[in-house]
């Protein structure tokens, strides 16, 4: 197995869901955690609570990942201790509506576009190039059942998951030959800010996407996480589809009630 002890998990969008989750999960491995997010409030009160469970050595800062310029910066102006990133875990990102393309709304495509795949290729382009001066590195992004099935309504959102997916496949292409390994995780239905993000707040129509099943949490993928960058170094763990036992796919959901 490979000991995460004292090596650098840098996660985007560690503030809520999955990312804070894949913190704590990471703090357990006596990883030392570089965390961001646009709330720093809320990346302050994940890190505090990992700080005084875990005794975890954490390093936050915000960052808009869609900020081109505020990635080549933050990363640009890390400490040198902090300098050294083994692990990458791309999961800042968001759906915003779900509509009909012919009545999308651009801004919404922007936004997630902008986020999903133009975020995750910044953040990806800045820490590359270190991990395979130093030959080590793991970069695992966050991808989506959305990224393997299109369903209906989901068009822009499912495309930035299928770059998700593409992009993976080119990263790991591209490191043959180095000690990098790339991995996406792409999960099912997840209970976590990720649908009152997507419905702008409304928060019934969020619950109603979990109604009457058992949903995943964001601490079950981060178990995945922690499970793909223990393995050996030799296994690279290239795609993990993980949906709850109550989907069989993004429009197959069986709900009780
Ligand atoms: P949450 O809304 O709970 O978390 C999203 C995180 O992304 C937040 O920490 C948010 O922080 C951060 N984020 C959003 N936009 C930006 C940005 N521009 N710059 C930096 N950080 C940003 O949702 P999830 O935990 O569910 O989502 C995490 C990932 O998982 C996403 O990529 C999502 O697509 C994916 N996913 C989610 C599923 C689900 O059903 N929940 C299923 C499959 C995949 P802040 O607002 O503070 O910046
Ligand atoms: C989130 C899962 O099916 O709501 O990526 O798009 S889904």
């Amino acid at each position: 197995m490979v000991s995460l002890k004292n090596k650098i998990v840098c996660i985007t969008g560690a503030s809520s869901g999955i990312g804070a989750s894949c913190a704590a999960v990471f703090a357990q491995l006596g990883a030392r955690l570089l965390l961001s997010a646009r709330r720093s409030d809320r990346l302050e009160a994940v890190a505090n609570e990992l700080r005084t469970k875990y005794s975890a050595d954490i390093h936050t800062f915000t960052l808009d990942v869609r900020n081109r310029r505020e990635v080549d910066a933050a990363f640009a102006a890390l400490p040198d201790a902090w300098k050294n990133i083994a692990v990458l875990v791309n999961n800042a990102g968001l759906a915003r509506g779900m509509a009909p393309l012919q009545e999308g709304v651009v801004e919404d495509w922007e936004e997630m576009i902008d986020t999903n795949v133009k975020g995750l290729l910044y953040v990806t382009r800045t820490l590359l190039p270190g991990m395979i001066a130093r030959n080590e590195g793991h970069v695992i992004n966050i991808g989506s059942i959305a990224g393997v099935a299109v369903y209906p309504k989901g068009n822009v959102y499912c495309a930035t998951k299928f770059a998700v997916q593409a992009l993976t496949e080119g990263i790991k292409m591209d490191t043959l030959g180095t000690a990098i390994r790339v991995s996406v995780i792409a999960p099912g239905l997840v209970d976590t800010e990720f649908s009152t993000v997507r419905f702008h707040g409304d928060k019934e129509r969020a619950d109603a996407t979990y109604k009457g099943m058992t949903p995943l949490s964001g601490d079950d993928i981060a178990d995945i996480a922690g499970f793909i960058a223990t393995r050996p170094a030799h296994v690279n763990i290239l795609d993990v589809v993980v949906m709850p036992t109550d989907q069989s796919g993004p429009t197959l959901v069986h709900r009780r009630s």
